[in-house]
C-alpha cells in the first residue's frame, strides 16, 4: 500500500501537475489528495472521454497531464483514445482502477469490464503497467511510464488494483459556487436566409486575432477551414466527435492565448457536458462558436435535434459569460466582434445553411504535424 500524497509528489517532481477525470472508489485518496494539493490543478470532467480531450488540450499547451478514471469510463474513452490520442500522438498518465478483478469480490456490474480491462487496452495499443502498490516502487514506475510516454507519444495506463492507496488524504475542496450571470442572451437573429458554413469561416479569419488558437470539429467543419487557410495556430480534430470543446478548455486553461473552438451541433449535443465544465472552469479566453446547421452534414444531412435546443441559453444556464444567436454572416460577425473584445466563456449559437463547397479539400499535413506546429505556436505565446 501506498500513501496518495507519495504518488503525487513523485508525480509533481516529474512535471505532471495537471489532473482530470472523473472519480472512482478506488481512486479516492488519490483524486481528493490531487484536488487539494496546493500545486496540482484538478479540472472535474462530466465524462472520461471529456478528461482524454481535455488532457489533450492541456498537453498541447506544454502541460503533463494525468487522467484518472475507474475502468468501466474506458468505455467512454475508447472514441478519444483512438481517434485523438492516437492520430495526434498526444501522451498522458492514465490512472485506471481494476473493478471487477477476478477473485476479488466485486459489483456484478464491473464483471466484464474486469475481466477485459487489460486486453482492452492492449486492443487500442494503449501501453499500461500495473499501478505501484509499494512505496519504493513509485519513482520507477512513474520513470517507466514517462520513458513509454516519450518513445510512443502515447497516453501509459497504470492499472490500480483495489486497496493500492491508503484512505488517508482529507478532502480540501470548496463546494463548487457558481457565478451568477445576467442571463440575457443576445439576439442578433433577423429570419432572412442563412449563411453557408465558409460565410462564417470567413469572417471567423477575418476577424480572429494572429496570437488566437483555432479548434475545429470534426467533419467538413475542418476541412473548410482547411481549405480557406491553414496555418500553424489551426488544429482540424479529424476525429473524437463532440471533444472540440474539451480540447479547447484544456488549451485556454493553460495559455493566455484567445482560444476559439469551431463546433458543429451534432458534435455539441453529443458531449453537451463540455458546456458544463466550460462554464464552470469559466476561461476568460474561450470563444465557443457552434456551426449549427441542423444537420449532420459530413455524413449525408441527416437531422439532428438542434432546431428545438437553445445552445446560447444552455451556455449561460452553465455559467458563460455571455451567450449570442445569429443567422446571418453580418450577425455572427458582430457577436464574434464581440466576445474577442470581453472576457469569456463566450458561446455563440449561429445557425447556418447546410452543406459545403463543392471543392472541399481535406487536410493535408498530417494530425501528428498539426499538433506539433500547434503546440509549437502555443509554446511561444503569452501563458
Ligand atoms: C464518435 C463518432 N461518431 C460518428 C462519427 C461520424 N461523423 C463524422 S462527422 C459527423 C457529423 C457531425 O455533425 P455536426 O457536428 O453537426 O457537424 P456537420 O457535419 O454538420 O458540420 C458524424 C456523425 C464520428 N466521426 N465519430
Amino acid at each position: 500500500m501506498i500513501r496518495a500524497g507519495e504518488f503525487l509528489r513523485a508525480a509533481l517532481g516529474r512535471g505532471l501537475d495537471f489532473y482530470t477525470g472523473v472519480p472512482c472508489s478506488f481512486l479516492t485518496p488519490l483524486i481528493n489528495g490531487a484536488i487539494s494539493h496546493q500545486e496540482l490543478r484538478y479540472v472535474g470532467a462530466t465524462s472520461e472521454g471529456e478528461a482524454v480531450a481535455l488532457a489533450g488540450g492541456a498537453w498541447l499547451a506544454g502541460r503533463r497531464p494525468v487522467v484518472m478514471c475507474q475502468n468501466s469510463g474506458l468505455g467512454n474513452m475508447v472514441n478519444p483514445l483512438t481517434s485523438l490520442s492516437h492520430p495526434f500522438r498526444i501522451p498522458f498518465l492514465l490512472v485506471c482502477t481494476w473493478r471487477g478483478q477476478s477473485g476479488v469480490q466485486d459489483e456484478p456490474q464491473h464483471e466484464v469490464m474486469g475481466a477485459v480491462t487489460h486486453d482492452l487496452l492492449t486492443t487500442i495499443r494503449i501501453p499500461h503497467r500495473p499501478f505501484p502498490d509499494r512505496p519504493e516502487l513509485i519513482g520507477p514506475a512513474l520513470d517507466e511510464a514517462a520513458k513509454l510516454m516519450a518513445d510512443g507519444e502515447l497516453p501509459t495506463a497504470l492499472i490500480m488494483r483495489k486497496g493500492t492507496v491508503a484512505p488517508d488524504e482529507p478532502l480540501d475542496q470548496a463546494p463548487y459556487t457558481p457565478v451568477p450571470r445576467a442571463g440575457a442572451v443576445e439576439d442578433r437573429t433577423r429570419g432572412g436566409p442563412r449563411p453557408s458554413r465558409t460565410r462564417v469561416l470567413e469572417a471567423v479569419l477575418a476577424a480572429v486575432p494572429a496570437e488566437a488558437a483555432v479548434i475545429a470539429t470534426t467533419g467538413k467543419c475542418g476541412r473548410e477551414l482547411f481549405t480557406l487557410a491553414d496555418r500553424e495556430q489551426h488544429l482540424y480534430q479529424v476525429g473524437s466527435m463532440g471533444c472540440a470543446g474539451a480540447m479547447a478548455l484544456g488549451v485556454a486553461l493553460n495559455t493566455a492565448r484567445t482560444t476559439v473552438v469551431l463546433d458543429g451541433d451534432g458534435a455539441a449535443l453529443m458531449k453537451m457536458g463540455n458546456m458544463a465544465t466550460i462554464g464552470a472552469a469559466a476561461p476568460r479566453n474561450l470563444v465557443h462558436v457552434i456551426l449549427d446547421n441542423g444537420v449532420h452534414d459530413s455524413t449525408g444531412g441527416q437531422a439532428t435535434v438542434s432546431a428545438g435546443v437553445d445552445f446560447a441559453r444552455v451556455a449561460l444556464a452553465c455559467g458563460y459569460r455571455s451567450a449570442s444567436a445569429s443567422d446571418d454572416a453580418d450577425g455572427f460577425a458582430a457577436a464574434f466582434r464581440s466576445a474577442l473584445a470581453g472576457p469569456g466563456p463566450h458561446l455563440l449559437h449561429a445557425r447556418i445553411a447546410p452543406g459545403s463547397p463543392e471543392r472541399l479539400g481535406r487536410p493535408a499535413t498530417a494530425p501528428y504535424e498539426v499538433a506539433r506546429r500547434f503546440r509549437h505556436f502555443l509554446a511561444a505565446g503569452p501563458r
